[in-house]
């Protein structure tokens, strides 16, 4: 029982000190992560401008306030429908530079065409 008891104890520290390298060594390795919070309420964005560095992953946490709305990049093919009082998230790599138009492309709500943003990528 006592045994056991060690191996088990034994079997978790080296998964601990595992983590921790593979922790350090994606946090040199691995891109930085931008994380984004866009807010559609009242046929606008808010921030209606999003600054990134170009190969930033960015995280994008997009909620749709009042109706549904959605947050599309033709630039890149991203298109994400978030319904009334609801969250999405999603992620991409911001591999290109330049700006990109973003606008909600719901067509229910006339307004919704009022929604205009735009990213950089620098
Ligand atoms: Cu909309």
């Amino acid at each position: 029982m006592v045994h056991k008891h060690t191996v088990l104890a034994a079997g978790w520290l080296t998964c601990a000190v595992g983590a921790v390298f593979a922790m350090s060594g994606d946090a040199r390795s691995a891109p930085q992560v931008r994380e984004v919070s866009v807010r559609a309420d009242q046929y606008a964005f808010a921030p209606s401008r999003i600054d990134v560095q170009k190969d930033e992953i960015v995280k994008v946490t997009f909620t749709a306030v009042d109706i549904p709305h959605s947050f599309t990049i033709d630039g890149y093919r991203i298109s994400k429908r978030a319904a009334a009082g609801q969250t999405v998230t999603f992620e991409f790599r911001a591999d290109r530079t330049g700006p990109f138009p973003f606008y909600c492309n719901l067509t229910k709500d006339d307004r919704c065409k009022q929604m205009h943003g735009e990213l950089s990528v620098k």
